[in-house]
Protein backbone atom coordinates (compact mmCIF):
# COMPACT_ATOMS: atom_id res chain seq x y z
CA UNK A 1 0.00 0.00 0.00
CA UNK A 2 1.32 3.52 -1.10
CA UNK A 3 0.48 5.99 1.75
CA UNK A 4 0.84 10.12 2.25
CA UNK A 5 3.59 10.72 4.44
CA UNK A 6 2.03 13.56 6.62
CA UNK A 7 3.18 17.51 5.91
CA UNK A 8 6.47 18.78 7.75
CA UNK A 9 4.99 22.42 7.82
CA UNK A 10 1.62 23.64 8.46
CA UNK A 11 -1.46 24.08 5.22
CA UNK A 12 -0.75 28.34 6.35
CA UNK A 13 3.27 27.96 6.61
CA UNK A 14 4.12 28.74 2.82
CA UNK A 15 1.62 31.98 3.32
CA UNK A 16 1.71 34.77 1.29
CA UNK A 17 3.15 33.27 -1.51
CA UNK A 18 1.15 29.98 -1.27
CA UNK A 19 -2.01 30.07 0.50
CA UNK A 20 -3.42 27.98 3.31
CA UNK A 21 -6.67 26.48 1.27
CA UNK A 22 -4.68 26.06 -1.78
CA UNK A 23 -2.03 23.82 0.33
CA UNK A 24 -5.29 21.90 2.07
CA UNK A 25 -6.72 21.32 -1.17
CA UNK A 26 -3.69 20.24 -2.86
CA UNK A 27 -2.32 17.92 -0.42
CA UNK A 28 -5.37 16.25 1.10
CA UNK A 29 -7.56 15.99 -1.88
CA UNK A 30 -5.17 16.23 -5.21
CA UNK A 31 -2.45 13.97 -3.80
CA UNK A 32 -4.28 11.93 -1.40
CA UNK A 33 -6.26 10.93 -4.93
CA UNK A 34 -2.76 10.24 -6.70
CA UNK A 35 -2.38 7.57 -3.98
CA UNK A 36 -5.76 6.08 -3.48
CA UNK A 37 -5.72 5.92 -7.42
CA UNK A 38 -2.36 4.10 -7.54
CA UNK A 39 -3.15 1.37 -4.86
CA UNK A 40 -6.67 0.78 -6.18
CA UNK A 41 -4.53 0.44 -9.45
CA UNK A 42 -1.93 -2.08 -8.45
CA UNK A 43 -4.02 -4.20 -6.04
CA UNK A 44 -4.24 -6.80 -8.48
CA UNK A 45 -0.53 -7.16 -8.55
CA UNK A 46 0.68 -8.11 -4.90
CA UNK A 47 4.38 -7.62 -6.03
CA UNK A 48 4.04 -4.19 -7.13
CA UNK A 49 2.31 -3.02 -3.94
CA UNK A 50 5.87 -3.47 -2.49
CA UNK A 51 7.59 -1.69 -4.42
CA UNK A 52 8.44 2.23 -4.27
CA UNK A 53 6.99 4.22 -6.27
CA UNK A 54 10.23 5.02 -7.66
CA UNK A 55 10.89 1.56 -9.12
CA UNK A 56 8.00 1.83 -10.53
CA UNK A 57 8.20 5.00 -12.41
CA UNK A 58 12.01 3.86 -13.29
CA UNK A 59 10.91 0.93 -14.89
CA UNK A 60 7.44 1.18 -17.02
CA UNK A 61 8.34 -1.22 -19.47
CA UNK A 62 8.03 -3.85 -16.90
CA UNK A 63 4.28 -2.40 -15.80
CA UNK A 64 1.66 -4.40 -16.52
CA UNK A 65 -0.09 -2.66 -19.61
CA UNK A 66 -3.17 -2.50 -17.82
CA UNK A 67 -2.60 -0.17 -15.35
CA UNK A 68 0.58 1.17 -17.13
CA UNK A 69 -1.20 4.37 -18.07
CA UNK A 70 -2.66 4.92 -14.75
CA UNK A 71 0.59 4.26 -13.04
CA UNK A 72 2.40 6.73 -14.88
CA UNK A 73 -0.46 9.80 -14.08
CA UNK A 74 -0.99 8.53 -10.43
CA UNK A 75 2.59 7.08 -9.43
CA UNK A 76 4.11 10.21 -11.34
CA UNK A 77 1.18 12.50 -9.14
CA UNK A 78 1.96 10.41 -6.05
CA UNK A 79 6.08 10.88 -6.46
CA UNK A 80 5.90 14.18 -7.70
CA UNK A 81 4.05 15.73 -5.15
CA UNK A 82 5.95 13.84 -1.99
CA UNK A 83 9.15 15.94 -3.39
CA UNK A 84 7.22 18.98 -3.95
CA UNK A 85 6.33 18.97 -0.32
CA UNK A 86 9.86 18.40 0.71
CA UNK A 87 11.77 21.00 -1.75
CA UNK A 88 9.35 24.13 -0.07
CA UNK A 89 9.69 25.25 3.86
CA UNK A 90 8.30 28.11 5.24
CA UNK A 91 10.28 31.27 4.76
CA UNK A 92 13.05 29.09 2.00
CA UNK A 93 16.42 28.02 2.37
CA UNK A 94 18.91 29.78 0.31
CA UNK A 95 21.13 27.81 -1.89
CA UNK A 96 24.77 28.46 0.36
CA UNK A 97 27.86 27.76 -1.29
CA UNK A 98 28.79 24.11 -2.61
CA UNK A 99 28.67 21.48 -5.67
CA UNK A 100 25.04 22.39 -6.55
CA UNK A 101 25.70 25.88 -6.69
CA UNK A 102 29.04 25.50 -8.61
CA UNK A 103 27.31 23.51 -11.34
CA UNK A 104 24.02 25.94 -11.57
CA UNK A 105 26.87 28.53 -12.59
CA UNK A 106 29.00 26.13 -14.95
CA UNK A 107 25.96 25.38 -16.68
CA UNK A 108 23.34 28.06 -16.87
CA UNK A 109 26.26 30.90 -16.50
CA UNK A 110 25.06 31.97 -13.21
CA UNK A 111 22.15 31.49 -11.06
CA UNK A 112 20.22 34.64 -12.06
CA UNK A 113 20.33 32.71 -15.44
CA UNK A 114 19.54 29.42 -13.88
CA UNK A 115 16.01 30.93 -12.66
CA UNK A 116 15.00 32.84 -15.98
CA UNK A 117 15.73 30.02 -17.78
CA UNK A 118 13.39 27.22 -15.38
CA UNK A 119 10.70 30.09 -15.06
CA UNK A 120 10.52 30.17 -18.25
CA UNK A 121 10.30 26.18 -18.77
CA UNK A 122 7.49 26.88 -16.26
CA UNK A 123 5.55 29.45 -17.87
CA UNK A 124 5.73 27.71 -21.35
CA UNK A 125 4.38 24.26 -20.09
CA UNK A 126 1.52 24.45 -21.94
CA UNK A 127 -1.67 23.23 -19.72
CA UNK A 128 -0.85 21.31 -16.77
CA UNK A 129 2.75 19.63 -15.90
CA UNK A 130 6.04 20.35 -14.13
CA UNK A 131 9.15 22.45 -15.09
CA UNK A 132 12.39 20.67 -13.07
CA UNK A 133 15.78 20.93 -12.63
CA UNK A 134 17.37 17.72 -13.54
CA UNK A 135 20.10 15.26 -13.43
CA UNK A 136 20.72 13.32 -16.69
CA UNK A 137 21.83 10.01 -15.33
CA UNK A 138 24.21 8.98 -17.85
CA UNK A 139 26.25 12.21 -18.20
CA UNK A 140 25.54 13.49 -15.03
CA UNK A 141 24.68 16.72 -16.55
CA UNK A 142 22.56 19.10 -14.77
CA UNK A 143 19.30 20.35 -17.00
CA UNK A 144 16.21 21.81 -17.05
CA UNK A 145 13.21 20.24 -18.74
CA UNK A 146 9.37 20.67 -18.38
CA UNK A 147 7.14 17.51 -18.30
CA UNK A 148 3.30 17.66 -19.27
CA UNK A 149 0.14 15.84 -16.63
CA UNK A 150 2.65 13.87 -13.97
CA UNK A 151 4.91 12.57 -16.08
CA UNK A 152 8.35 12.58 -14.37
CA UNK A 153 11.71 12.99 -15.42
CA UNK A 154 13.11 9.45 -13.96
CA UNK A 155 11.34 7.51 -16.56
CA UNK A 156 13.18 9.42 -18.71
CA UNK A 157 16.79 8.77 -17.63
CA UNK A 158 17.09 11.78 -15.18
CA UNK A 159 17.26 12.18 -11.56
CA UNK A 160 14.79 15.19 -9.86
CA UNK A 161 16.91 17.79 -8.01
CA UNK A 162 14.10 20.60 -8.10
CA UNK A 163 10.45 20.73 -9.48
CA UNK A 164 7.33 23.29 -9.45
CA UNK A 165 3.62 22.01 -10.34
CA UNK A 166 2.13 24.20 -12.32
CA UNK A 167 -0.98 22.74 -12.97
CA UNK A 168 -3.72 25.51 -11.94
CA UNK A 169 -4.57 23.56 -8.62
CA UNK A 170 -1.67 24.58 -7.53
CA UNK A 171 -2.00 28.57 -7.56
CA UNK A 172 -5.56 29.20 -9.36
CA UNK A 173 -7.32 29.95 -5.65
CA UNK A 174 -4.99 32.91 -5.08
CA UNK A 175 -3.48 33.54 -8.61
CA UNK A 176 -5.95 32.93 -10.80
CA UNK A 177 -4.69 32.70 -14.54
CA UNK A 178 -1.47 34.57 -13.23
CA UNK A 179 1.07 31.57 -13.84
CA UNK A 180 3.60 34.04 -13.53
CA UNK A 181 3.14 35.85 -10.53
CA UNK A 182 2.73 32.08 -8.87
CA UNK A 183 6.35 30.80 -9.97
CA UNK A 184 8.14 34.38 -9.20
CA UNK A 185 6.27 34.22 -5.80
CA UNK A 186 7.48 30.50 -5.38
CA UNK A 187 11.26 31.18 -5.12
CA UNK A 188 10.28 32.52 -1.79
CA UNK A 189 9.64 28.98 -0.34
CA UNK A 190 11.93 26.59 -2.62
CA UNK A 191 14.32 24.82 0.03
CA UNK A 192 17.31 24.32 -1.53
CA UNK A 193 18.58 22.68 1.25
CA UNK A 194 16.38 19.67 0.36
CA UNK A 195 18.04 20.36 -3.18
CA UNK A 196 21.38 20.10 -2.34
CA UNK A 197 21.13 17.11 -0.33
CA UNK A 198 19.15 15.52 -3.19
CA UNK A 199 22.20 16.96 -5.78
CA UNK A 200 24.75 15.11 -3.58
CA UNK A 201 22.68 11.52 -3.15
CA UNK A 202 22.44 11.47 -7.09
CA UNK A 203 26.07 12.23 -7.35
CA UNK A 204 27.17 9.46 -4.89
CA UNK A 205 25.09 7.18 -7.20
CA UNK A 206 26.43 7.86 -10.72
MN1 LIG B 1 -0.31 19.28 -7.95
Amino acid sequence: MFKLDSLLYSYDALQPYIDALTMEIHFTKHHQTYVNNLNAAVQNYPDLENKSVYDLLLNLDNLPVDIKATVINNGGGHYNHTLFWLMMCPQGKALGKGNLLTAIEQKFGSFEQFKVLFENAAKTRFGSGWAWLVVDRVTGSLDIVSTSNQDCPISNNKEVILGLDVWEHAYYLHYQNRRADYITAWWNVVNWGFAQDKYAQILQKL
